[in-house]
């Protein structure tokens, strides 16, 4: 067996936490872990398809997503979870719900005019035309983590590299 926690990715759209946690959750599995990724995906499609990107909606769509880590937590799953989640205070609500042992901030900080460059689903230049409202980084704010667990500068180093980085970081607590 091995412990469980939650490995919370946080980031601008396009930053590559989706791309991480996919990452690191191959190498976890290589390693006979039991994971979990709660990402867009699986969750603003089903549980949370009622909620859009005001500021309401994002820290109701944070607590619910803390609050089904903290059960899959319970369930000794580690769960890997990549949501912009760009309010501080609702991050440390997170903390607080799977408490702070179980909880790993991982911050993928990408420069906005990278993310922006890339735009991999063409969503920032919508957002620059005023076709998406709230949108991250251009109409809405991303509040940086002061004190992350990991800090992940993806422009500047491969995905494996990151992984490295990760597993440094979480091998310890399994
Ligand atoms: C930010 C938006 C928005 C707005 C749609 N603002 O690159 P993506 O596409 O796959 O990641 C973004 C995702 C953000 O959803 P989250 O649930 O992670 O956000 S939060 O944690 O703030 O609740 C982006 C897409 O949805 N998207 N509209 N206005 N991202």
């Amino acid at each position: 067996g091995h412990r469980s926690f939650v490995i919370w990715f946080t980031g601008l759209s396009g930053s590559g936490k989706s791309t991480i946690a996919n990452a690191l959750e191959a190498k976890l599995h290589e390693n006979g872990v039991h994971t979990y990724i709660l990402d867009g995906d699986n969750v603003r499609s089903g549980l949370n398809k009622d909620l859009d990107f005001s500021d309401e909606s994002r820290e109701e769509n944070i607590r619910r997503i803390g609050e089904v880590a903290n059960l899959f937590v319970d369930a000794g799953v580690v769960t890997l979870s990549a949501f912009v989640s760009p309010f501080a205070k609702d991050r440390q609500k997170v903390r607080d719900i799977v408490e702070a042992d179980n909880f790993v901030e991982v911050f993928v900080n990408c420069p906005l005019e990278v993310c922006e460059q890339r735009d991999v689903k063409g969503l920032y230049k919508k957002a620059r035309a005023g076709e998406i409202s709230n949108f991250t980084g251009i109409s809405s704010p991303f509040e940086a983590p002061e004190n992350p667990d990991v800090e992940i500068l993806s422009d500047q180093y491969t995905v494996e590299e990151a992984i490295e980085q990760l597993w440094t970081a979480i091998s310890k607590k399994l």
